[in-house]
């Protein structure tokens, strides 16, 4: 049996003052502020974060984001489409614990054949983390304020990380197959948000890494993760 997964499309972008007054004249709604800390999990080999899987807790709440399958898609757009989507990430996020547990199973699995993993705990009951071998490597504080443009199902949050970062994202949620639709949303978006430049807009973790990680951001750099 297989179900259809949603998948996560988002368009970083560098926000000012002025980002405020165009989101009012653009109507989106604001939806509101929120503040939530992030812990990440890898092995101290980051044999996750090397796959470009980012395993998180927020607020209590375990979160996985994965590849997905569909980069090749971009091989059939048009050169002005592929160059929009270049810009854009996508990731399947995954929030059942069970699944999770699966996910990352299957790349300790890999790793290190003789690991002996089970799976089946609660959000609370984090004993599978010491049996994973996973530790955390990053955590940090972001203070988000949240507008959406209701009709289009976009969501536009400005983000302000507490280690001195401040990043916006345009995203769309869709089921796997959609994501070119999610696509022509984002950039329809984003230039109504009037957004410049063909270069990717780095993300939080991108900053975090940099800055404290510096030996793993070089390489997900260089195997082209970030
Ligand atoms: C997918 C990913 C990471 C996990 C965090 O994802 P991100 O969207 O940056 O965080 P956040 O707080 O905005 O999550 P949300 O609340 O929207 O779920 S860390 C690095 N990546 C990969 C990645 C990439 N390769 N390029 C860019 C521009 N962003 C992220």
């Amino acid at each position: 049996m297989s179900f259809q997964m949603n998948v996560e499309v988002e368009r970083k972008f560098l926000f000012n003052a002025d980002t405020l007054k165009t989101l009012e004249e653009i109507k989106a709604v604001y939806v509101g502020q929120r503040q939530f800390h992030d812990q990440y999990f890898d092995t101290p080999k980051f044999d996750l974060t090397l796959r470009d899987m980012w395993l998180r807790k927020r607020k209590g709440c375990w979160e996985l984001k994965c590849p997905t399958a569909e980069a090749s898609r971009t091989k059939r757009m048009s050169g002005e489409q592929s160059k929009a989507a270049a810009l854009c990430t996508r990731y399947k996020e995954i929030t059942s614990l069970p699944e999770i547990q699966l996910r990352v199973t299957e790349v300790i699995k890999d790793v290190c054949e003789d690991q002996e993993t089970e799976t089946g705990s609660s959000d609370q009951d984090e004993s599978w983390l010491s049996k994973m071998n996973l530790v955390c490597f990053a955590e940090f504080t972001t203070v988000r304020r949240s507008f959406t443009l209701e009709e289009e199902g976009v969501q536009i949050d400005l983000d302000q990380a507490d280690f001195g970062y401040h990043v916006g994202e345009v995203e769309v949620v869709v089921p796997e197959g959609n994501v070119q639709a999610a696509l022509e949303k984002i950039e329809t978006t984003a230039r109504k948000l009037g957004l410049t430049g063909d270069q990717r807009v780095e993300g939080k973790m991108n900053v975090y890494l940099k800055r404290n990680h510096p030996e793993h951001y070089a390489k997900l750099l260089s195997v082209h993760i970030l």
